[in-house]
């Protein structure tokens, strides 16, 4: 080890600050991006630091603040909730690049324009979606969901099947399992969604009105084993290159309605692994902000958001089956793809029950159920718990949008 390497083998490097934005682009050669000649001394530049999340620093590049420049987005060396007390080395931005790579090829529509990486500093850059709203933000501000749910499920669709074995050749799909490896964070994803919430753990809080609650959970045998077969599913079943982390708060939305443009950002959990963890951290999102917009008094609204799980699994489905004729392994026949998409679909919803019950009882909150009042956050904490296990353990009896509608809605007994 030299003394540019880090205790952890990643090489030192500098943390950028707003000022050092525009000279960075400068020497990236990356002014022209900005319609600037190389030679402008970018000093007209405008740089906004829009950090959000737990492991990046984000800067928004303009030369005029009304127009959408430039996104620069760099790793941190750590987790950013416990300050620096928790290092996390930063070669996910090379798992984000790669991610990136394939989704401007195989999902252009949905994927902000991507500009490249810088591997000395951890560094990419990316089109300024800025004028776009997160939708996590605009769902707790009370927007309407619109269709999203439509899009998100060709987003995964056109994904998961380009990049699974319907979509390549058997050599080239060992490559891309090979080259996107993502130790570090599917460990994360593995401790933070499909471990520790079920032990006690320091990492875990909750509302305290749900502390009776959390303790039968914890002791729930059934619940246990079936967590178990999840994270073992997460570890083990590489059926596609996944986003990763397809939360609300990897979504943006076009419009105070959602329905304009969409893209899919973030994608640094990004590995090959079970198809329905994309789609069940969507429907995690979906199912929280429709109990927020229940207990605030709005069943209208918590309606739409929780049809669009039935819209993501239709467009899902749909687009997989469009594309079907086109599969390059013909030994996979049409009885094999709906007993595949039966289990996409269920294991949707086990992964669906983890990130909605990681949400209200492990380490990563949401401000959807955190930012309510009392007691209505009480409650609703309660409420995502009970889904959240009902998802867990009643997968297997639940076919269709319908029957998960009536459990979120409270009108079968365990979401109540
Ligand atoms: C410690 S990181 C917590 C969460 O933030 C990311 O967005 C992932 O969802 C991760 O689980
Ligand atoms: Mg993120």
């Amino acid at each position: 080890m030299t003394s540019d390497t880090t205790a952890s083998g990643y090489p030192v490097y500098a943390l950028l600050a707003p000022a050092d934005i525009p000279g960075y682009l400068r020497s990236r050669d990356l002014l022209p991006l900005l319609g600037l000649p190389d030679s402008d001394s970018a000093d007209g530049l405008t740089v906004r630091e829009v950090s959000d999340g737990n492991l990046n620093r984000i800067f928004l590049v303009r030369r005029d603040p009304d127009v959408p420049g430039l996104a620069v987005k760099q790793a941190l060396p750590y987790v950013r909730v416990h300050g620096e007390s928790w290092p996390l080395t930063p070669y996910r931005a090379a798992a984000e690049a790669r991610a990136y790579e394939h989704l401007a090829a195989i999902a252009p529509e949905f994927t902000p324009a991507f500009h490249g990486y810088d591997p000395g500093t951890f560094t990419l850059v990316l089109e300024d979606v800025g004028d776009l709203r997160v939708l996590r933000g605009a769902t707790v501000e009370g927007a309407s969901p619109g269709e999203v749910g439509r899009g998100i499920g060709v987003f995964v669709a056109r994904l998961a099947f380009a990049t699974s074995d319907f979509g390549m050749p058997s050599q080239d799909r060992k490559r891309l399992i090979a080259e996107s490896v993502n130790p570090e964070l599917c460990e994360l994803t593995e401790a933070m969604i499909l471990g520790e919430p079920y032990i006690e753990h320091e990492h875990n809080r909750n509302h305290p009105a749900i502390d009776p609650l959390v303790k039968e959970l914890r002791a729930d045998a059934e619940l246990r084993r079936e967590i178990g077969l999840l994270r073992h599913v997460f570890m083990t079943k590489a059926e596609a290159l996944l986003h990763g982390d397809l939360h609300s708060g990897s979504i943006m939305v076009g419009g105070p309605e959602g329905n304009g443009r969409i893209a899919v950002i973030d994608p640094e959990f990004s590995f090959v692994g079970p198809i329905g963890f994309d789609l069940g951290l969507f429907w995690a999102n979906a199912f929280i902000a429709a109990i927020r917009a229940d207990v605030l008094g709005d069943p209208a609204l918590a309606a739409e958001h929780v049809a669009q799980v039935g819209l993501s699994w239709e467009a899902f489905t749909g687009e997989f089956r469009r594309l079907w004729p086109s599969r390059v392994d013909r030994i996979f026949d049409d009885g094999f793809l709906e007993v595949f998409l039966d289990g996409v679909w269920r294991d949707g919803l086990g992964f669906a029950g983890g990130e909605a019950m990681r949400r209200v009882i492990g380490y990563a909150h949401v401000p959807d159920i955190d930012g309510l009042p009392d007691p209505e956050q009480g409650r609703a904490a309660a409420r995502v718990a009970r889904l959240s296990r009902a998802l867990i353990v009643r997968r297997r009896d639940l076919d269709t949008p319908g029957d998960v509608t009536a459990l979120a809605l409270g009108d079968g007994e365990p979401g109540a």
